[in-house]
């Protein structure tokens, strides 16, 4: 096999545990002697052993002598695990590939170093491309501590998020909305805004076939009008964060903190996004799914507080000038201020497509 195939192998494991691993950063290492695979494994869960752990661990002996392909490099710092890089030299390993580099501070190189003094062959860029897509939100977290933020909507093919009439169920088929619940399974926490508590009691849990990980439920909710008897109150599968303005009632605070829930008190009497980001980011969110309605997605795009789209569209047209979009607020006055986007994938689920797409930025 040639040595992009190892490191497809190993990326398939990373891509296999995307979303359970954060504040990490989902990791796949292989190890092969002699053309056969001797060893494989991922990094399962923060604070648990990482991925190079795991495959050296299953080579066992063997690994002396063989190759390590990884799809980050290894780690060089005293985490809540030991180093990997002092591991790969222990264990003998005569080359290691690696698809990208670690840009967090605490690595950033380091570990290629400790791996080159000792006499190993390092190879950096194998697949590099789809590592890079696969640990975008771990590279947006690190440098700016904040979520990455995906803002996920279901549209007709007329771009109608609703009916006149404000009678939306559904507009997507039942397997893209299965997709959706994949969505909330890989992201760390799902945000929507009070009102959508209000009119549609959401439980914001996965719910798939299988299981899955509920993400932690975030509130925009700057008077507290959250009820207590909500249902993303009341059912216990998944934490609730509520952020509030400084000026909400303080009685209310105190009955939804003993109701279970987390509330965030800005310093502001609004809910200023970037402000809210940072918050998230300290509770160590990495992935953030904007579920919200129009008026929470308009305050995201008007901020352009979010790297990246996804776009359910069915095959339906509902028509209707007082019909809403997936953005509420004033919008941009021209195409020239229009917020710019690469489409990366699109995909038929079931009868609906499902685009994926990224802020350009600046
Ligand atoms: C690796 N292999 O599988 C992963 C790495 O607190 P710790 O010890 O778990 O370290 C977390 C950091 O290690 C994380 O921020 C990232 O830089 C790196 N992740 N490194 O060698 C792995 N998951
Ligand atoms: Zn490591």
């Amino acid at each position: 096999m040639l040595k992009e195939q190892y490191m497809e192998l190993a990326l398939s494991l990373a891509e296999g545990v995307r979303g359970q691993t954060s504040p990490n950063p989902p990791v796949g290492a292989v190890v092969v002697k002699d053309g056969r695979v001797i060893g494989m494994g991922a990094h399962l869960k923060a604070g648990t052993a990482h991925a190079e752990v795991h495959a050296l661990r299953a080579a066992g002996k063997e690994a002396e002598g063989a190759d390590l392909y990884v799809t980050l490099e290894p780690c060089s710092h005293h985490g809540k695990t030991p180093p990997c890089a002092d591991l790969v030299v222990s264990t003998g390993i005569k080359r290691v590939f690696i698809a990208t580099m670690d840009p967090n501070p605490q690595v950033s190189g380091k570990g290629v170093q400790k791996l080159e003094a000792a006499g190993i062959k390092v190879e950096i860029g194998v697949c590099q491309e789809r590592a890079d897509r696969l640990l975008k939100p771990f590279f947006h977290f690190i440098q700016h501590q904040t979520p990455f933020v995906t803002m996920k909507t279901a549209i007709t093919a007329d771009g109608k998020t609703a009916a006149y009439t404000g009678h939306s169920r559904w507009i997507t088929d039942e397997p893209a909305r299965e997709d959706v619940h994949c969505l909330r399974h890989e992201h760390d926490a799902i945000l929507v805004g009070v009102n959508t508590v209000l009119q549609d009691n959401p439980l914001l849990t996965t719910r798939l076939p299988h299981g899955g990980k509920h993400p932690i439920r975030v509130i925009l909710d700057t008077h507290l009008r959250t009820p207590i008897t909500a249902k993303v109150i009341e059912n216990k599968q998944a934490d609730t964060i509520i952020i509030c303005g400084c000026e909400a009632s303080v009685e209310k605070e105190e009955a939804l903190t003993a109701a279970g829930a987390d509330v965030i008190r800005l310093e502001t009497a609004d809910i200023h996004i970037p402000l809210l980001l940072k918050k998230l980011g300290e509770e160590g969110i990495m992935t953030l799914l904007v579920e919200g309605g129009g008026e929470v997605n308009a305050s995201f795009f008007q901020e352009k507080a979010f790297q990246q789209m996804i776009i359910y569209m069915a095959p339906k047209l509902i028509g209707g000038k007082m019909a809403p979009t997936p953005f509420g607020g004033e919008g941009f006055p021209t195409m020239d201020e229009s917020i710019p986007l690469t489409f990366d994938k699109v995909e038929m689920i079931g009868q609906d497509i499902k685009i994926t797409a990224s802020r350009k930025e600046g």
